[in-house]
């Protein structure tokens, strides 16, 4: 069982399901973080292609995941904001060392809050400082700093460090999260 199922059924989110976005910039490490929650029975499958960005979904059994890249490809933004009306959960991951695209990630943030599907919805976010183990990666408070974070008022957002490659820090973020998503779950 992977963690995330793990903590979902022990919260009680078990018959319902949830669906989460995982996002962010390319290379930030939503593939590995993904991998590293996935349940070890569950199946995930790529679609690659044709359209010009990657969707990997997986699901536990109370779980949805759908992960894309936000990489700034204008024409094929709307094929991923169509997956913003189905979202009750966002986790949104950042490379804490990727000093030169913190602004295009903070960019891509606000789109993200300002876009019609999402703005007037309390969706809990996620963020995930991650590769905290470089050299020159910036702390989460700094992260949290330079995607102004402090202006999201209207939405539950925590913001964790984290190490993808080994883990460390995202069941943090998981316990969050499940505590946020069985509010809203469990509201419906
Ligand atoms: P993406 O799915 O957001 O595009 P990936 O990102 O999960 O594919 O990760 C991109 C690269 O960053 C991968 O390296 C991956 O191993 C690495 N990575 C992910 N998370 C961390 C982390 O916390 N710390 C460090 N040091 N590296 C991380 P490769 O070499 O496979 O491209």
């Amino acid at each position: 069982m992977g963690i995330f199922d793990s903590l979902a059924k022990w919260l009680g989110l078990k018959k319902k399901e949830a669906n989460v976005l995982v996002v962010g910039l390319d290379n930030s490490g939503k593939t590995t973080i993904i991998n590293q929650l996935k349940p070890a029975e569950s199946k995930s499958y790529d679609i690659v292609p044709t359209i010009g960005f990657t969707v990997e979904k997986f699901s536990g059994k109370s779980l949805s995941f759908t992960a894309f890249d936000m990489s700034g490809q204008g024409r094929y933004r709307n094929l991923w904001e169509h997956y913003y009306k189905e979202c009750q959960g966002i986790i949104f991951v950042i490379d804490s060392s990727d000093r030169l695209r913190m602004v295009v990630a903070q960019e891509e943030l606000e789109q993200l809050l300002n876009h019609p599907d999402i703005v007037g919805r309390r969706i809990p976010i996620l963020f995930y400082a991650n590769k905290m183990d470089m050299r020159d990666a910036l702390s989460a408070v700094k992260v949290a700093h330079l995607l102004n974070l402090d202006k999201i008022s209207t939405k539950p957002w925590h913001i964790c460090a984290s190490n993808a490659l080994t883990g460390e820090g995202l069941s943090e973020g998981v316990e969050w999260i499940t505590g946020q998503l069985k509010e809203v779950v469990n509201a419906k």
